[in-house]
């Protein structure tokens, strides 16, 4: 059961950040007991409420939020209510008969966690019980204020019984066990720091503890515990490092210590997202635990480890602050992002990690942003707070604090980090407070930079850059304009890092007028504040080639004419990596979309000898590691590229791509055999940095090799994928037999589904490496669809075959007869009444359908009025189709 909308006659309504208002109510303590059973869980809770006299009357009644929930009994200070004391609609219970303006209110609800398949609130997932409430769950398990400014203490008694729930889990401190008749038994809970609902958490079930310690900086000890299914016991290893790791540098990144005694994440199967902060008590998709070599990729193990911090540095970013209400989502979330970000680079390699962020941003977030569900990082309204958890808030969030950064230094990004916490421990507060402290520290005036928080889309900037040989000099004008769907731009406060690369490919001195070029840096963060503005650079004694953006510094697209030379220039020479590697997808976006635009009128295809040789050069660089050389040959995707074009034709697209990567692969063959080669780690699984760095080349390498399907590669794809001690090398090589139909294709999946169908995680990838794969079409999707190992109500297989199908495999997705769109939305519909958060994710695939060219364009469109029309849509779908068609 869902909320339902269309068959009321009146559509769900928003919410708009400015009607925000105080609760009327204070909260400050929370008793709640939880007495778990196969048919149905009691809820009762005990509430101490204080009036809000600034926001409510006296005497006027108290309103508390709920859903699904069966109300057994009300009491006020002890004495049940009557029926005409209270009254409960669908959504809220009204107390009327209130003592005064302080007092202790106790309801017994009654929930049904077996029968939740929405995942939200409290459900069960492998027959243990465990909650999901951020961001509106905790209602679905009791009545209460559930808004995240109401803080309080909780604590928490579970009873369950003994043998099938032997660990009962809950936020905070576990203060006391005890056995209870019938077989049964109860933990008692204290959490001592003030929180709001949504970090609320709790967890029953049989599991395996792995345990570990850290020592905090002040000396304290404090207790570990990774939770898994027990058949996983072997794969927490990295998980429990990863934490330890997170702890550590977030002391001495940012002087923040672990506050609580113990430190508790769970691993659960199903699970709508990757994970979730609770206080001391995580809970965690275990596809971002669980981890052993064979089992998980280098790029899962480093996704486990971003996630674990990411999660755990929300303990003072999200939980010692958190957020006014939930329009303030990026707060926490930006910021949380740009801090796992931070150490995940610090762990691995920077340009590499930045190169890879740049990547996700513009093919999800910049195509958000020009859809019809585009937002201001701190959106201004909203119907399911759900939806919200996007890339914009998150991914864009996190480009608007590194502007913090790149504008105040790292140190003085430090100072406002320290004036945040000293001015807000304890408190649920607002983007402003943050941007406040951030300009408070340093002395500076951030008013102007509001506007990345009020304007949505992604703003174009304009560079035009001259150079004045007989003066020496430089100028750099940089014009900033407003996104096509941002009527009311006004210019941002906008960081721009700048350099001249001189004939050499040596940087040169960036010199103001009266400075001595000589001595002057040769980086630069410019800042543009007006529409446009100029700057120039004196003693230039030869032709720059400008490198505008370094590190992609602000996010917005950048716009400058530059010829094919001085791009293949910058990427072979460019002294930043981020634009060294941004020139080579310049390069390969211009040919590709001319490219695809031939295809379209039906004309042969060629591609400039010139670019196979910049690929060819970078391939044997050998200043580059093997991660930024396969980022190198990587070709700007299908979303970055639909981006660039209106009415867009996917065939002329994919015929355009697959041509670049055919003649590539021909071209490059004796290379791309060297570089395999050469970066191949030799002897036994490692997993150093270089060992990384090797694996990702080799697999890079003979991905592209596999383009054109000849036999040797085949071969050679072959043994790897029969040899393979390690889970990276043996989904590369999966992943390449699977793209040309035959039987090397059939036997290796066979093979690999014989050996690893027990495991959920490895059976996932099973499913989405044949869902990306050029074979697999809707007939292919159906198949699959029916296969035993599939089912809807597991939200990491729907993404592996429904996500990846729809999202990443546009062959079959835009099919020109719409079989495709039909079948996901088939899927959505079905979704839609068991999961309506996975639902809503996996219909958003249909959104872009104005930017394609007819058919495809009313096909999409047809999909998605289809689905507007089901009966008791939930209010998820519901916003996200009606913003799609309206
Ligand atoms: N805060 C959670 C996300 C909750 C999503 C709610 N639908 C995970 C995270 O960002 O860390
Ligand atoms: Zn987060």
């Amino acid at each position: 059961m869902t909320v339902t909308t269309s068959d009321t006659a009146s559509a769900p309504q928003p919410k708009y950040r400015k009607d925000y208002q105080a609760p009327g109510f204070w909260i400050h303590e929370v008793e709640l007991w939880f007495d778990l059973g196969a048919d149905g869980t009691t809820v009762r809770s005990s509430i101490r409420f204080e009036r809000n006299a600034a926001v409510t009357e006296p005497g006027s009644p108290l309103v508390l939020m709920g859903e699904e929930l069966e109300t057994l009994r009300v009491s006020v200070d002890g004495k049940e209510l009557g029926a005409s004391g209270w009254s409960a609609t669908a959504t809220e219970l009204t107390v009327r008969d209130l003592p005064g303006d302080s007092f202790t209110l106790e309801t017994e609800v009654r929930i049904h966690p077996e029968s939740n398949t929405a995942l939200s609130g409290l459900y069960r997932s492998s027959g243990n019980f465990c909650t999901q409430c951020e961001a509106e769950g905790f209602r679905r398990i009791t009545w209460f204020l559930d808004r995240p400014d109401v803080m309080a203490t909780y604590r928490v008694t579970v009873t369950a019984d003994k043998t099938k729930y032997p660990m009962l889990l809950s936020n905070g401190n576990r203060i006391e066990e005890r056995e209870e008749e019938g077989g049964r038994h109860s933990v008692v809970w204290e959490d001592p720091f003030k929180k709001p609902s949504y970090l609320f958490a709790l967890v029953a079930g049989d599991l395996h503890c792995h345990r570990g310690t850290f020592e905090t900086m002040t000396g304290r000890t404090i207790d570990l515990e990774i939770y898994v299914e027990h058949k996983d016991a072997d794969k927490c290893d990295h998980a429990l490092g990863s934490l330890q790791r997170s702890m550590k540098w977030d002391e001495e990144t940012f002087g923040l210590e672990y506050d609580l005694d113990l430190y508790m994440i769970v691993a659960v199967s199903d699970f709508n997202m990757g994970a979730m902060e609770n206080k001391g008590l995580n809970v965690f998709n275990s596809k971002y635990v669980l981890a052993r070599t064979d089992t998980a990729s280098d790029a899962d193990f480093e996704a486990v480890e971003a996630v674990i911090a990411h999660e755990y540095f929300h303990n003072w970013t999200g939980n010692r602050v958190t957020c006014r209400d939930w329009f303030q989502l990026t707060l926490k979330e930006g910021l949380t992002v740009y801090r796992d970000a931070r150490f995940t680079a610090d762990k691995t390699s920077e340009a590499v990690k930045r190169i890879d962020d740049v990547q996700g941003l513009r093919a999800h977030q910049f195509a958000e942003d020009s859809g019809p569900m585009a937002h201001p990082i701190r959106p201004e309204q909203y119907i399911e707070m759900n939806n919200f958890y996007t890339s914009t808030v998150y991914e864009k969030g996190a480009e608007v604090i590194r502007m913090y950064e790149t504008l105040l230094g790292r140190d003085g990004f430090r100072k406002g980090m320290d004036l945040y916490f000293e001015r807000h421990d304890g408190q649920a507060v607002t983007c402003d407070d943050f941007r406040a402290a951030m300009a408070d520290a340093n002395g500076r005036d951030l008013d102007q930079f509001e506007r990345w928080y009020l304007q949505k889309g992604t703003p174009t900037l304009k560079a035009v850059g001259c150079y004045d040989e007989p003066n020496q000099t430089y100028t750099l004008e940089l014009t900033q304009s407003a996104p096509e769907n941002e009527p009311h731009f006004e210019p941002t406060h906008m960081p721009v890092s700048f350099g001249l690369v001189g004939p050499t490919g040596a940087d040169m001195g960036l010199a103001f007028e009266g400075e001595d070029a000589s001595k002057a840096p040769t980086n630069r963060v410019l800042e543009l504040r007006e529409m446009t503005q100029t700057w120039t650079f004196h003693g230039v004694c030869a032709r720059p080639v400008p490198s505008v953006l370094r590190g992609f510094s602000a996010p917005v697209n950048l716009e400058m004419e530059r010829s094919q030379e001085d791009l293949a220039f910058l990427f072979a020479h460019d002294s930043d990596s981020f634009n060294r590697w941004d020139a080579g997808q310049t390069l390969f976006k211009g040919v590709l979309l001319a490219l695809a635009d031939r295809a379209a009128k039906g004309e042969a295809l060629t591609l400039d000898p010139a670019v196979v040789e910049a690929v060819r050069n970078l391939l044997n660089d050998e200043s580059l590691d093997g991660s930024l050389k396969s980022q190198a040959m990587s070709l700007p995707g299908f979303s970055v590229l639909s981006q660039a074009r209106t009415h867009v034709n996917p065939a002329a697209l994919i015929e355009a791509r697959d041509f670049v990567i055919e003649t590539l692969s021909r071209e490059l063959r004796g290379d791309l055999l060297a570089q395999r080669k050469a970066a191949r780690p030799t002897g036994a699984y490692r997993a150093d940095k270089e060992s990384i760095h090797g694996r990702r080349l080799a697999n890079a390498a003979l991905g592209l090799l596999s383009a054109t399907g000849e036999d040797d590669i085949i071969e050679m794809a072959e043994e790897q994928f029969a040899a393979a001690d390690n889970m990276t090398d043996s989904q590369a090589a999966l992943g390449c037999l699977v793209q040309i139909p035959g039987s090397h294709r059939t036997q290796a999946l066979q093979a690999f589904y014989e050996r690893w169908s027990g495991d959920a995680l490895v059976m996932d990838k099973w499913f989405a490496i044949q869902a990306m794969s050029r074979p697999f079409d809707v007939a292919a999707y159906e198949l699959l669809r029916a296969h035993k190992n599939f089912t809807m109500e597991n939200p990491n297989r729907v993404r592996s075959l429904v996500g990846v199908f729809a999202m990443q495999n546009f062959r079959g997705f835009h099919a020109q007869d719409g079989s495709g769109y039909r079948a996901v939305a088939d899927a959505v519909l079905e979704l839609d009444s068991l999961n309506p958060q996975v639902a809503s994710r996996m219909v958003r695939a249909l959104n872009p359908w104005k930017q394609f060219a007819a058919p495809w364009s009313d096909l999409m469109k047809a999909q998605l009025e289809r689905i507007r029309e089901k009966k008791g849509l939930s209010k998820d779908v519901f916003e996200i189709v009606s913003s799609a068609l309206g």
